[in-house]
């Protein structure tokens, strides 16, 4: 991508909606090279204004639970409605590991030659730090493309699922028949924060168990304080192999979007979301630049060193290094 790149060109072609013009801007913000940065920045401050109202609607759920499966039935039901959908996933674990959720699109074999549909895989390599960030302004750019409802996926194993929840209106926690045990292996803070949880592969000898299932989390849900007064989470079945449930999952998601609208508190916690992403911009630029200036590097090894052998606490030797810091940044 070279640095001649016309940005008011790029910026209006991803408004019209073309789908290269779409592909290479998520390259520009998924890019970690600092010239592609201010391009980035100014691509996105270029953008069109959005005609349509959006629907973020974030995806967990333990591997192998029918994520992929789930999202490649779900987003054709959406877009044989006439709706255009967008995939991005968040994949932490995808730089330790090298894989990514959602894996070459051939995952999702359908789906990718949608023409309603944009899925973006997750990018090879990429730091933990950008993952928020990259995903947010992905979504930005999917949503002046046109792309009406953007599906967020992650892996329910960690602490994606926090970012996640951070960046959409709604989320869906996808679930696995089988009792108290699959029950227990849920993290309680992944149940708080699912405003809908679907357990999926209830189909053939599974229904039995599925419906089981339901009841269980259905259950649990009773001793969950509801995170809105406008939407009490609720429990459905699906069975994405055979596409059942898919209009009773639409149909929820439409009536969250219904409630939260109504009550004024979608938009206030997308502007909630909008000032913590701010802060977090700062975290993030502050450390990058503190950890980065070769004057420092000196005084942070020594205090680390005086740290791990007990001679400072960790507090003191905090202050000793942001001092410093503070001090170039003064003269700079
Ligand atoms: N019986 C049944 N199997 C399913 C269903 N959804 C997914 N699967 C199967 O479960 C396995 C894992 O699915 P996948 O979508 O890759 O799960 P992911 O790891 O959560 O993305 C695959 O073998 C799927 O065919 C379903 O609704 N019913
Ligand atoms: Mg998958």
């Amino acid at each position: 991508m070279g640095n001649n790149l016309d940005i008011a060109a790029l910026a209006a072609a991803v408004g019209r909606g073309d789908r290269r013009a779409l592909a290479r801007a998520v390259t520009l913000v998924e890019s970690t090279r600092p010239e592609h940065r201010a391009l980035a920045e100014a691509l996105l401050a270029a953008l069109p204004a959005k005609r349509t109202a959006s629907i973020r609607l974030g995806i967990t759920g333990a591997p192998g639970v029918g994520k992929s499966t789930f999202i490649e039935a779900f987003g054709r039901h959406l877009t044989s409605l006439g709706r255009r959908v967008a995939v991005l996933a968040v994949d932490p674990s995808s730089s330790r590991t090298g894989g990514s959720i959602l894996g070459d699109k051939t995952r999702m074999p359908l789906l990718s030659r949608d023409p309603n549909a944009f899925i973006r895989p997750t990018p090879a390599g990429s730091s933990q730090g950008g993952v928020a960030r990259r995903t947010r302004e992905a979504m930005m750019l999917v949503e002046a493309a046109g792309y009406d409802i953007t599906i967020v996926e992650t892996v329910g194993v960690g602490q994606s699922e926090y970012a996640v929840a951070d960046m959409v209106d709604m989320f869906l926690l996808l679930l696995a028949p089988g009792g108290g045990d699959e029950l227990q292996g849920i993290k309680r803070g992944i149940m708080e924060l699912a405003d809908l949880l679907v357990v999926n592969k209830a189909d053939g000898a599974l229904i039995g168990a599925a419906n089981n299932a339901a009841s269980d989390y259905r259950n649990a849900l009773n001793l969950i304080r509801p995170k809105t007064v406008a939407w009490r989470a609720q429990v459905l079945l699906a069975s994405a192999l055979l596409g059942e449930g898919l209009a009773e999952i639409w149909q929820a998601v439409q009536k969250f979007q219904t409630a939260l609208t109504a009550d004024g508190s979608k938009q206030a916690g997308r502007d909630a979301q909008a000032r913590r992403w701010l802060w977090e911009e700062i975290q993030d630029d502050l450390m990058a630049e503190l950890k980065s200036d070769p004057a420092l590097s000196p005084l942070i090894a020594a205090r680390l060193e005086q740290v791990g052998r007990g001679d400072i606490t960790p507090s003191a030797g905090a202050r000793d290094i942001l001092a410093a810091f503070l001090r170039r940044a003064d003269k700079s």
